[in-house]
Formats: C-alpha cells, structure tokens, sequence
C-alpha cells in the first residue's frame, strides 16, 4: 500500500465522513473535532465579527448622512474622484466608531484558536483594527485598513489620519495631491501579496473556518470553495445563512460569533494547553451577545462641513 500522504491522512482525521448534523449541538461537536484534529486552520473574517463590537456590517444600512448611499456607491475610486468631501467624511465617522469600539469574544476567540493549533492563519475582509488589537497576529488584510490614508497619486507611504483631519482630504506631503483611506475600493485590485497568501492557506488547511461574511464580495469570497475543493472541511459561522453554500464537506453553525465562537474553541480545545502564549487576551468567558449593532449605532455620526464637495485650495 503506498505510503500514505501524512496531508491526506490528517484531512481523512480532520474531516470525517459527513454526518448531515442534525442540530447545532452536532454541527458544533463536529466542527471541534474538526478543529481539535486540525494542524492548519484557515480563517476568513467578515463585518459580522465586529458587528458584536458595535461596528455595522456592509448589509446594515447606513445611518445619518449616509443613509441614502449603498456602501458599494462610497467605497470607489469614482465616489472620491466626484465627491473626495464626501467620501472622506464616511470614512473619518467609520473611523472615530471604530477607535472607540472594543474587540469582543469573536476576536478573543480567534486569538486562542491560534495559540491552540499548530498552524492558524487568518484572513480578514475588514479595514478595522479589532483583530489586531484582541491580540490576533500575522492577520491578512485583503482589503486594506481603515486606519491609514496613502496619496491619491502613489505616492509611497502611509499616514494615520487624526480626529481634527476628519473634514476634509489632507494633501500629500511629496506631491500635494488628496491622500485617500488606504483600502481596496470596489473596482480595484487586492494586493496580490495578500491574496496569493490567502489562497495558499485556503489550498493548504485542513478546516477553513469562514465567520461573520456574507460571501458576496470577489475575490475574497472564493476563498471557503478552493478550500472545499482540496479537500478541507469548511466551518460557517454566522447567523444567517441565506446565501451560504452547502455542502457535504459544509458544516453551518447558525449564530453570533461572539457567542458561537468561544463556544466552539472551548468544545474543541478543552483540556488542550496553549502551544503559544496567548497574547493579552484575557480567558474567554461566554457572554451574552449584545444587543443588534445597528441599534448601538450612534444615530447621527457628527454635521460635517459640505461647503462644497470639492475641498478648499
Ligand atoms: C476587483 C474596503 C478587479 C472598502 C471592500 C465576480 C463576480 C461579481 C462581482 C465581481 C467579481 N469579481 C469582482 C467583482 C466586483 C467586486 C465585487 O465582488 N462586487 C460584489 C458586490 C458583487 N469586487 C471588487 O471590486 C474587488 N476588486 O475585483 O478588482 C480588478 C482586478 C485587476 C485590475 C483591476 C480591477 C474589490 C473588492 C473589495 C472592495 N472593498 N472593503 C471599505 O470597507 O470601505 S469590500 C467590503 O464589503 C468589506 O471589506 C467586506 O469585504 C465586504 C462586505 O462583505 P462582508 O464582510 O461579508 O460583510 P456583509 O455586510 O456583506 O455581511 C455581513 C455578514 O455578517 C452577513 O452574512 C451577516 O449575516 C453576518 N453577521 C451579522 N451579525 C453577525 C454576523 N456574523 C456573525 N456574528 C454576528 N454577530
């Protein structure tokens, strides 16, 4: 019999044969024997992770000023070409937002998952800094961060916008052009650096674990599918699953992941110490998930300044 391969022999362990779990309780103790079984776990993070920490998802929509646009109609190179005001002014309010959140038990969970596995990596579709700041290393950010603004003409190098530059665009220190938010605007490519990465984590893992994303935004929302294709299992958290595929090698596990989460790392790794020390996230204790983010949403984020949209000389 030939040697049998060691990835092979490990995905047969780490993904066993489909049992159409039943109920969530099974779903869950089938994806943490999954996981416990695991030396490569693969993540991808969407808006749903943060939405537990008071940030809106790209589904929730906008509030204030913002409510009459898509996202997709802002996130553009278009958008700030047309209305750079307008367009920095959503990012400067989604920024204050996010520094005055907290990471919560969906990020923390994901920091102990990575000191419990031999291999986690993990990839996120947010331009917020929550994983970071849980504790999480190593993240990949497919589309780029919401805490750093780059020239609008290339200029190399980055800068961390600040409170008071929330008004309008500052310019670029070398060239004088706008400086925009340093993310991956609708119609751009990713850095391929990052999605050449994430692919290879997705081919090579042996559960994918696929949290808080709608699956809709490409070329992010290829990744679970390669994955299921070489042969992982394939974990989704979230709690809502229309629009997730199914699958034999599929497990759904309907719910927040603030509170899915610690309870599926718990399941999987009791008893299992940390291979890694776990950065400063405290002990994961199960918490009730907060109330729906967008009823946290502070109403009206503040009256920007429209004189016009085109900003001052
Ligand atoms: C590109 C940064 C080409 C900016 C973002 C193929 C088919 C169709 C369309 C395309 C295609 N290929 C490309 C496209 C076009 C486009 C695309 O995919 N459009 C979609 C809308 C159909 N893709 C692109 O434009 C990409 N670029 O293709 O370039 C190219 C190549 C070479 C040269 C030139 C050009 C770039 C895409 C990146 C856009 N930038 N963000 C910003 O943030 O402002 S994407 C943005 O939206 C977010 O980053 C995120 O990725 C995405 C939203 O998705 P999710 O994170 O999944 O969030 P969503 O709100 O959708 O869902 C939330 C989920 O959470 C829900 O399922 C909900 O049930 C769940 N949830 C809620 N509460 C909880 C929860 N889950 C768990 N717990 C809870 N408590």
């Amino acid at each position: 019999m030939a040697a049998s391969d060691p990835l092979l022999e490990r995905r047969r362990v780490a993904s066993p044969p489909p049992t159409d779990p039943q109920t969530r309780a099974e779903a869950l103790s089938v994806a943490a024997r999954a996981l416990r079984a695991a030396e490569h776990v693969c993540v991808l993070s969407g808006a749903g992770v943060s939405a537990e920490s008071g940030i809106p998802t790209f589904r929730d929509a906008l509030t204030g000023l913002w409510a009459k646009y898509k996202p997709q109609e802002l996130a553009t190179p278009d958008a700030f070409a047309a209305h750079p005001i307008r367009v920095w002014q959503w990012y400067a309010a989604r920024r204050s937002m996010v520094r005055s959140a907290q990471p919560n038990p969906a990020h923390q969970a994901l920091v102990t998952l990575a000191s419990r596995v031999a291999h986690c990596t993990l990839v996120t579709q947010n331009v917020d800094d929550l994983h970071e700041r849980a504790g999480s290393r190593d993240v990949i950010s497919l589309h780029g961060s919401l805490m750093r603004a780059r020239c609008s003409a290339g200029c190399p190098g980055t800068m961390v916008p600040t409170e008071d530059q929330a008004a309008e665009p500052p310019k670029c220190v070398t060239c004088g052009a706008l400086m925009r938010p340093d993310v991956v605007w609708f119609g751009e490519p990713m850095p391929m650096a990052q999605f050449e990465a994430a692919r290879n984590a997705a081919v090579a893992c042996d559960v994918f674990l696929s949290v808080g994303t709608s699956n809709v935004v490409e070329p992010a929302a290829s990744l679970p599918w390669i994955s299921a294709t070489h042969g992982a299992t394939v974990i989704v958290v979230n709690p809502n699953m229309d629009g997730q595929r199914r699958g034999p090698s599929i497990l759904p596990i309907e719910g927040p992941a603030g509170v899915m989460l610690p309870r599926l790392i718990a399941e999987a790794f009791a008893g299992r110490r940390a291979r890694r020390h776990e950065s400063n996230a405290p002990p994961i204790r199960e918490q009730a998930a907060p109330a729906s983010a967008a009823a946290q949403l502070p109403i009206d984020p503040p009256a920007p300044i429209l004189s016009s949209d085109q900003p001052s000389e």
